[in-house]
């Protein structure tokens, strides 16, 4: 019966694509009969947010059938399809995404101005879905599009929280966080599946079953509920799902009676324990409370999507399972650590409840999952206290233990036991579990005598640790970072932890970093360890974004432009044709539009300034964007003391001098701090003092202006970014793994400037050295430098003295900043001195941004910069990065629906 329904359906194949026949007409009568039948509001009135609702539900019934149609499909075949598990989607909004993949503008538009409306205010009422921090979240909503859009099996999966990230104020003390209601009027793109719904178990026990195998009982058991949105590819009618997880209590969890005798908070414990699970990402895990949420929250997405998973192959599989063909049906990423536990996870599902062996379960759930690194901060390689996940998870724990246990045999194996230096180390790089005894069954293996002294004197090392409470490690941090080192009171030993980051690379088959840079620094430095024992793992897979919402949609002045001179928009799908825009580079016609588009585009920011920020500023000015998460590495606090310095050399001048001497600029920055990441909330609030005593100085005007944009999210990126014509990315070489938005804005025809770090370095090839903006140390020499740095070796640039005095002076207010400048230095009291190297490259940096506006005045030479950064970015389309893990991790195939 369910081929009979899928041939139905795709015979009408121009029904599938427009089931609504898309002529403004119906489309016109499908809103206004969703506006009736599907109402959210109350039936007198018919105004925008209303007119918002009843679009994408009619947008979405379209979805629906394509969306079917693609599921039925895979079904039938049976395909190999990935999944990809993230605990962040930022999604950005959907509707004029889908209007657009599904070639309904016309239809949409006319429709709505026939209802008194237009569909770009009407799409500017979505909420923005806040479910992603930064660049690791858009980067899997950018995969999803491009999975979709070619045709690859493949799904998503995450969690809906109810709350989101956070919506940020800026306020005269900096930043201020506030819930993100983005779910208070409904989503209407979400379709809850209360057929699929799974149980979720913390806490509770091991035991053996009768049959002899283990089983995980007691504890508290919730259910996680699927809620599926369509992701719609472009110009094709694959539509896949991205699958989001809400939590609730089963239902038999409200207490009636103690509702009943009064109790009312008591009665309902349950329901809110678990439906707190998903209220928010990250939630602040410094107490316990916290990072026993956190921690429910991974396993809540590992494992109901891997129970979901192993269902879909069940069914598909019909009545013959072949567990050693699941590998050949499923692809797992997990994207970045937090999905870790679906090694345990699937580990346990396989032999638990599928009867498998240990060492069958182990080949599947190594050949399935792949994990991609996408960070070197040693901070952000996450590590869970031992003692809270054996609570939590006891089942998964022991799991672990056993990897750590295979993994300290193969270490032993491959090194062998003559140098106990070099196997201390290696087991010490290595382990999962830290801080933790070697397992017992390891020192039976290793009974020969000439191996016992290694175990006794990694033990009395182990012990002399416990005795001083650090381990080495750590040690060696502290010495490299703080100089001054606090020797602690002898204590307890230090707390058993478990290595993400290490469990992910020995239970994959793949690891990956995310620009060719970073790969590189995954290899020799982060993974060495694994490399050498496992080279053939690790990979590179340079990161990517969407042409579709990044230039398409979110810039259709340019688009019609480009699609003007290469004579075709293939280029949305094969963006290599971009490059043919190199030979008009000179073209004064193609310049004269190219320029007139980046004029539109400024004026719309004009305008969004203006009612986001109250000022004023001038179209004519060049427009230089910094927007990413606020971060210490991204360096925020070289751009603005580079603002300051400008704004100290102006006020040098008299007014005509000035004139001549500077390039006016409005300088952004948008991005939000981390709640309780303390130095990043002073960078903002600096940033935002700074503003408001520059954008005020008279003398000063349009020369000028500095503006932080409140609320930084994928909707305001894609007003910015159009916009731009100067970025910057100038992360301390080695830390930024790759960044995303230097690729948006390459390709929207903005020049870089940036250090040679992440995805710069290739852009850089791509665009040509003369057309980026290159400047600071380089990642191999930040090792040397930070050394100099801490021993005082390192003689601060004039210039860099002369903007912190002038900081120091007062000007912006009577704050003087110690903290901000303190760490810059590394005054007592400040921490690490200058660990980002502001210090170091704020001349060069000086240096460059005079070599911009040098550019910037010769608007011919700036134009044909402009156009060959975006011929030269094709290579950054997130197709091409998808095409890639397609072919060398996920091994799945495109599949056109018939
Ligand atoms: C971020 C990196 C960026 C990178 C994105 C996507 C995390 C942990 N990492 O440089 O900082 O572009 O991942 O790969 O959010």
């Amino acid at each position: 019966p369910k081929e009979k329904v899928v041939d139905a359906v795709i015979d009408s194949e121009q029904e599938v694509m427009n089931p609504f026949a898309p002529d403004a007409a119906s489309v016109a009568s499908s809103i206004k009969y969703h506006a009736e039948f599907t109402p959210l509001f109350s039936p007198e009135k018919f105004e925008l947010p209303k007119a918002f609702f009843a679009t994408a539900q009619s947008v979405r019934d379209a979805l629906i059938m394509n969306w079917n149609a693609t599921y039925e499909y895979y079904n039938r075949v049976n395909v190999k399809q990935a999944y990809y598990l993230s605990m962040e989607f930022l999604q950005g909004r959907a509707l004029s995404n889908a209007v657009g993949n599904l070639g309904l503008n016309s239809a949409y538009g006319d429709a709505l101005k026939r209802l008194g409306f237009d569909l770009e205010s009407v799409a500017s009422q979505e909420p923005d879905p806040a479910l992603g921090n930064g660049g690791l979240g858009r980067l899997a909503s950018c995969f999803l599009d491009s999975m979709a859009t070619l045709n690859y099996p493949a799904w998503g999966y995450g969690l809906r929280y109810k709350y989101g990230l956070f919506k940020q104020r800026i306020t005269k003390d900096g930043q201020e966080e506030a819930a993100e209601d983005w779910l208070e009027l409904s989503n209407p793109w979400e379709i809850v599946r209360n057929d699929v719904s799974y149980p979720i178990k913390f806490y509770g026990k091991v035991v053996f079953g009768s049959d002899g195998k283990k089983r995980w009982i007691g504890g508290e058991d919730i259910v996680a509920v699927a809620y599926d949105v369509p992701i719609p590819g472009y110009k094709t009618k694959t539509t896949i799902n991205l699958r989001l997880w809400s939590t609730k209590a089963p239902s038999e969890d409200f207490d009636l009676s103690s509702y009943n005798s009064g109790k009312h908070t008591e009665a309902a414990e349950a329901l809110f324990n678990a439906e707190k699970i998903c209220y928010v990402l990250y939630p602040g895990d410094e107490s316990r409370e916290g990072k026993t949420l956190r921690l429910k929250q991974q396993y809540t997405l590992c494992s109901a999507s891997l129970q979901d998973i192993v269902t879909r192959f069940e069914t598909r599989s019909g009545g013959n399972v072949n567990w050693e063909e699941f590998p050949e049906k499923v692809a797992v990423q997990m994207n970045d650590t937090h999905p870790t536990l679906c090694i345990p996870e699937l580990m346990r599902i396989l032999m638990d409840l599928k009867g498998l062996s240990w060492e069958d379960a182990w080949k599947i759930t190594q050949r399935t999952v792949a994990y991609t690194n996408h960070t070197v901060l040693p901070e952000a390689l996450e590590k869970w206290s031992l003692e809270l996940m054996e609570k939590l998870l006891p089942r998964h724990v022991e799991i672990i233990e056993k990897i750590d246990e295979e993994l300290v045999r193969t270490i032993v194996y491959e090194y062998g036991t003559a140098d106990h230096d070099l196997l201390k180390e290696k087991l010490k790089a290595m382990r999962i579990l830290e801080n933790v005894e070697l397992p017992s069954a390891f020192a039976d293996v290793i009974v020969k005598p000439e191996i016992l002294p290694v175990i006794a004197k990694d033990t009395i090392d182990e012990l002399e640790d416990a005795q001083t409470g650090v381990n080495k490690e750590q040690e060696e941090d502290k010495t490299a970072v703080e100089e001054e080192e606090v020797i602690p009171e002898p204590t307890v030993k230090p707390p058993g932890m478990v290595r993400m980051a290490n469990l992910a690379v020995v239970g994959g088959h793949a690891v990956n970093g995310v620009a060719e840079i970073h790969s590189e620094i995954v290899k020799q430095d982060v993974f060495n360890d694994f490399v050498q024992l496992w080279p053939e793992k690790f990979q590179n897979k340079t990161n990517g974004v969407t042409p579709r919402r990044w230039i398409r949609f979110c810039n259709p002045y340019l688009s019609d432009i480009i699609t003007k001179w290469i004579g075709t928009e293939d280029w949305v799908l094969h963006t290599e044709k971009l490059a043919e825009l190199r030979k008009f580079a000179d073209n004064e016609d193609l310049q004269s539009e190219w320029r007139a588009a980046k004029k539109k585009n400024k004026l719309k920011v004009v305008s969004l300034i203006k009612e986001r920020t109250g000022y004023t500023v001038s179209p004519d000015a060049m427009f230089d964007i910094q927007i990413k998460r606020i971060h210490e590495y991204k360096r925020q606090l070289l751009n603005i003391l580079g603002i300051v310095y400008r704004y100290k050399k102006m006020k040098e001048l008299s007014a005509s001098e000035r004139e001549k001497a500077f390039v006016p600029r409005v300088c952004i920055f948008g991005g939000k701090a981390f709640a309780t990441y303390v130095q990043a909330k002073r960078i903002v609030k600096f940033i935002t003092d700074v503003a408001s005593t520059i954008n005020h100085d008279p003398e000063i005007g349009d020369l000028l202006k500095v503006i932080f944009v409140p609320d930084y999210n994928v909707s305001v990126a894609e007003l910015l970014i159009p916009a731009s014509e100067l970025s910057q990315h100038i992360s301390t070489a080695g830390m930024e793994a790759s960044g995303t938005s230097n690729m948006k804005f390459s390709m929207n025809g903005c020049v870089l400037i940036g250090t040679l770090d992440g995805a710069n370095v290739e852009i850089r090839e791509e665009v040509g050295e003369e057309n980026f903006f290159l400047f600071g140390a380089k990642a191999d020499e930040i090792v040397k430098l930070r050394k100099e740095r801490a021993e005082g070796k390192f003689v601060p640039d004039p210039t860099f003295e002369e903007v912190k005095k002038f900081v120091r002076s007062g000007v912006f207010g009577s704050n003087t900043y110690d903290e901000l400048i303190g760490s810059l230095e590394g005054n007592e009291g400040f921490g690490r001195a200058d660990y980002f190297l502001v210090g170091k490259d704020f001349p060069s940096y000086i240096e460059c941004q005079e070599k911009v506006d040098e550019a910037y005045r010769d608007q011919k030479r700036w134009t044909r910069m402009s156009i060959l950064n975006t011929a030269g970015s094709f290579k950054f389309s997130s197709d091409r990065t998808i095409h890639e893990y397609a072919k060398d991790i996920w091994n799945i195939k495109q599949v056109e629906l018939p």
